[in-house]
């Protein structure tokens, strides 16, 4: 047979899939459903690496789903807002939307010679008005729910780029494109209010038991429930502004009341506001503190400073100690009451903070076994166990029966008519801030009224489509600055108005593109509750582990908001997440330290190791890391080359092959031209087996013999073992799986030799069967092989359409089994037998075992009990 042509058959059955519509799920499909989705791509305007092994993941998934009989969802589109567009615009003056749709066309047409198993008729753009109309409407639902809101709140602003920053915007401190130092700005922005969910949010991790552990984990502390206490602390009136006189804090650790050096409150705080009216120092230090910008990692690495006010506060348990009330840039307004009181002992930023200003430090927690008249503190603080000291009434207690019985007393004791302490729970979790001071992105829909105040697009006008004619010559949002979009007449007074000119937050387009697959044709709602209801949850979601906290927390919020508001009745849009590795390469740099690319590299394999020089010139470069593929390093390969030179097939087998799909799989050249010689070899195999098989009877025989059973059993056996293995998504172990039962047949095939008329027909029959299965195997890897095959193997109508092969368990049972081997009743060994071993070769197996006879110790044998299959006990 020849070679076999990816190039000449890739594209013929893509057609061909296509023309069929095979992969099109129907929403009145009878067949229990299976929704497999991949986080859909940004259009940034390739395809890389990353993207296919995303897919292909998926794609194994989704045809085996299928061909087991299920009615499979598995649909593709793209989460098309975003920054990148605008910044095209202003460097290449091309329109966001003709940017971002050209984008679409170049990398649908790259993710198609993939051969992906997608179900196009379903496509969605987030940047559609089509799909963004009805964002807008469940935006206004969220709003009458109470579930969106505007509220005042603290922001990055560029003053240069004229727009808010997402903290991971600020580079130390700066705008990360205009290089400006950023403010810090009260602005009203939109919220939802995904902190009514905290709990739920929280509490229903411990069901998602098909997520993996480390991303519960990582939502777990992003959510950062603790549970503290409450304490009002007076003021000493004579130290105190006008008009306060009391100090509220949240501590998570009450038991430490007693080791307290000094009380901190935000610079935002309103004692910090209050008290720096008459004192022009504290006022320029909390101007300067204040550039430091809103990112928990700037407050966490810098440097601890703070300023006395002068206020004095009083110790809830002895109102003769005073403590000395700081601003501090380490206590955040956002978080408890925007102040805290310090215990240095057993907080690390209190005890670098009172090493700054001389304040000392008292430990009140003593570890278990040290000695508390030695115990000294000096630069780490001591956040473990042990016994409380230097208590009074909380000596010789644990850390938990201090905290319990502070709360007691303090919840006891009354000041005006509220008590000085109370419980409390709080989240670290913040309401998600969706406003954003940009063009390409979802209009908020509402208009600003001089009278009414915020009113609501009518649902009858919506959507509120962005204007095609925006301009970006100069900063700032080009929405704001279109001559005549924002200005309108208000839809309550018929007065004029301005509508909102902030957009959404990319992410809200993304919190819901999974449940608007389930019906994308509803023009009048975002689901179809009763189709949505049906098809949701995700069954299995397919994504990096980058989305592991906000994409997939603000999923499964705007699930819940989707719920309270009538659009969906589940809780949980993802029953089951994956979270694929990275694609990582090795990197290459000349001696200059510029990097260059893997393509323009030769590497030779020598007796002093690898060696790299520059292709062009014969220079030699330097074989650096092997890191995470990106732009910058040059370590790039392009799947367009890839499926070029090899095809589609090749590539996939690569991704899946050699490393589970959870860890980074490590591009090799070397590995890639060893999948596409297996190409080849399982093409002349099937093609071998054909010949053979000729000789098949059409009946299933009624017996078989030895060689016939060895290679079903050998078939069967991969069977099995591709079957649970991409169940569990084990894809690599698959694939070994496979290549094992290829070389077992490949074996039977030469044994067999040359196509003889008297070939028994039992083998032929069975080599027949061992070809298709191995063609089923492979087919959800490298699909378009399969189908050439399959035509191969005579075979009507597609293999992405076959149902998946029985298995005939019988052929599974192993011929051999291990007991466990007991002398009066404890364990002395094991032993292997035959299945079809009968008692008395038993017993003589185990009397023979050297451990049986030295525990018996000369002693006879009493009785032997057989458990069939399990265990031997010899009683002695
Ligand atoms: C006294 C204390 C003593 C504290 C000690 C810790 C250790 P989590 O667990 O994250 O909830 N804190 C409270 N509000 C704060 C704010 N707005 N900005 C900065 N820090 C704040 O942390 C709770 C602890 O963080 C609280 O318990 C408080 O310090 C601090 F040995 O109170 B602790
Ligand atoms: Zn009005």
């Amino acid at each position: 047979s020849e070679r076999y042509n990816a190039r000449d058959s890739e594209p013929r059955w893509q057609a061909a899939w296509d023309q069929q519509a095979i992969f099109v799920s129907k929403n009145d499909d009878p067949r229990p459903k299976y929704y497999v989705l991949e986080m859909f791509p940004y259009p940034s305007g390739r395809i890389h690496i990353g993207h296919v092994r995303n897919y292909t993941l998926g794609d194994v998934l989704a045809r085996f789903m299928r061909a087991k009989g299920f009615n499979v969802l598995h649909p593709m589109g793209w989460d098309a807002f975003g920054l990148p567009a605008e910044n095209a615009a202003i460097e290449r003056k091309v329109a966001p939307k003709a940017w971002t749709y050209d984008n679409i066309a170049a990398m649908k047409k790259q993710l198609r010679s993939i051969g992906l198993s997608l179900d196009w008729s379903r496509e969605i753009a987030t940047c559609d008005p089509s799909y963004y109309k009805h964002q807008q409407k469940m935006f206004l639902d969220f709003l009458r729910a109470g579930l969106a809101e505007r509220e005042k709140r603290k922001v990055n602003w560029d003053p240069v780029d004229m727009t808010v920053l997402a903290n991971e915007q600020v580079i130390d401190g700066r705008g990360w494109r205009s290089g400006a130092v950023v403010e810090q700005r009260e602005m009203n922005q939109w919220v939802f209010k995904i902190t009514k969910y905290s709990q739920e949010l929280l509490s229903a991790l411990d069901g998602l038991d098909r997520w993996p552990d480390k991303v519960r984990l990582m939502q777990r502390n992003w959510i950062g429930r603790s549970e503290g206490l409450l304490v009002r602390f007076a003021l000493d009136q004579a130290t105190t502004p006008a008009g306060e006189s009391e100090l509220r804090i949240f501590t998570t650790r009450p038991d430490t009341l007693f080791g307290a050096k000094f009380m901190a409150i935000s610079a935002d705080h309103p004692l910090a506001q209050a008290a720096s009216a008459k004192n022009p120092e504290l006022a320029e230090f909390i101007a300067e503190i204040k550039k430091i910008g809103t990112a928990q990692e700037i407050i966490d690495t810098a440097e601890k400073q703070g300023f006395d006010t002068g206020i004095r506060a009083l110790h809830p348990f002895d109102p003769s100690w005073t403590l000395p009330v700081y601003v501090a840039n380490f206590v955040l307004m956002e978080y408890g009451t925007g102040a805290i009181f310090g215990c240095p002992a057993h907080d690390q930023r209190d005890l670098d903070f009172v090493n700054k200003y001389n304040l000392g430090n008292t430990p009140v927690v003593c570890p278990e076994g040290q000695d508390p008249k030695t115990f000294v503190i000096t630069d780490t603080a001591y956040d473990g166990d042990g016994r409380m000291i230097n208590s009074r009434f909380l000596d010789g207690m644990t850390i938990d029966q201090a905290k319990e019985e502070v709360a007691k007393r303090l919840e006891g004791e009354m000041r005006g008519n509220a008590p000085v302490g109370e419980r409390q729970v709080n989240f670290r979790l913040r309401d998600w801030g969706i406003s954003r001071q940009r063009y390409w992105g979802c209009p908020i829909p509402v208009i600003h009224c001089p009278k009414c105040d915020v009113v609501p697009v009518p649902d009858a006008d919506l959507p509120v489509k962005l204007p095609d004619d925006a301009t970006f010559d100069k900063p700032g949002n080009a929405l704001d600055h279109h001559p005549t979009w924002k200005h309108v007449t208000c839809p309550q007074c018929g007065g004029k108005a301005q509508r909102e000119t902030d957009t959404m937050d990319t992410f809200v387009d993304s919190s819901w593109y999974f449940a608007r697959f389930t019906d994308p044709w509803n023009e009048n709602s975002p689901t179809t509750p009763a189709v949505a209801n049906r098809m949701l949850p995700v069954d299995q979601y397919i994504g990096g582990v980058e989305h592991a906290i906000l994409h997939l927390l603000y999923s499964r919020f705007f699930t819940r908001a989707m719920k309270a508001t009538g659009h969906v009745a589940l809780d949980e849009p993802f029953a089951g997440m994956f979270t694929q590795g990275m694609v990582v390469h090795e990197t290459y740099q000349k001696a200059d330290g510029t990097y260059v690319q893997p393509a323009e590299v030769k590497i030779e394999v020598g007796g002093n190791g690898r060696r790299a020089t520059l292709l062009s010139s014969g220079e030699d470069v330097q074989i650096g890391p092997i890191e995470k593929m990106s732009k910058s390093k040059k370590n790039t390969v392009d799947p367009d080359d890839i499926i070029e030179t090899y095809g589609a097939d090749v590539a996939r087998w690569f991704m899946l092959s050699d490393s589970p799909p959870d860890r980074d799989v490590i591009w090799s050249d070397e590995r890639v031209q060893g999948a596409s010689r297996f190409v080849q070899r399982l093409w002349r195999l099937v093609n071998d087996s054909v010949e053979l098989g000729k000789a098949a009877p059409a009946a299933r025989p009624a017996s078989f013999g030895p060689d016939a059973t060895t290679l079903r059993k050998a078939a069967h056996g991969a069977l099995d073992k591709v079957t649970t293995g991409i169940e569990r998504l084990h894809f690599n172990v698959c694939l070994a799986h496979i290549r094992e039962f290829a070389n077992a047949f490949s074996e039977v095939l030469q044994r067999s030799g040359q196509p003889t008329p008297d070939l028994a027909p039992d083998l032929a029959w069975a080599i027949r069967e061992a070809g298709q299965i191995l063609v089923q195997l492979f087919s959800p890897m490298m699909p378009h092989l399969a189908e050439e095959c399959w035509q191969v193997l005579g075979q009507t109508g597609l293999v992405s359409e076959a149902d998946w092969p029985q298995i005939e368990r019988d052929l599974l049972a192993e011929d051999s089994v291990t007991l466990v081997v007991q002398v009066n009743g404890k364990k002395r060994g094991e032993v292997t037998v035959a299945t079809a071993a009968q008692n008395p070769e038993i017993e003589a197996a185990v009397l023979a075992l050297d451990a049986v006879k030295l525990a018996l110790d000369g002693k006879p044998v009493r009785k032997v009990i057989i458990v069939p299959k399990r265990i031997v006990n010899v009683v002695g």
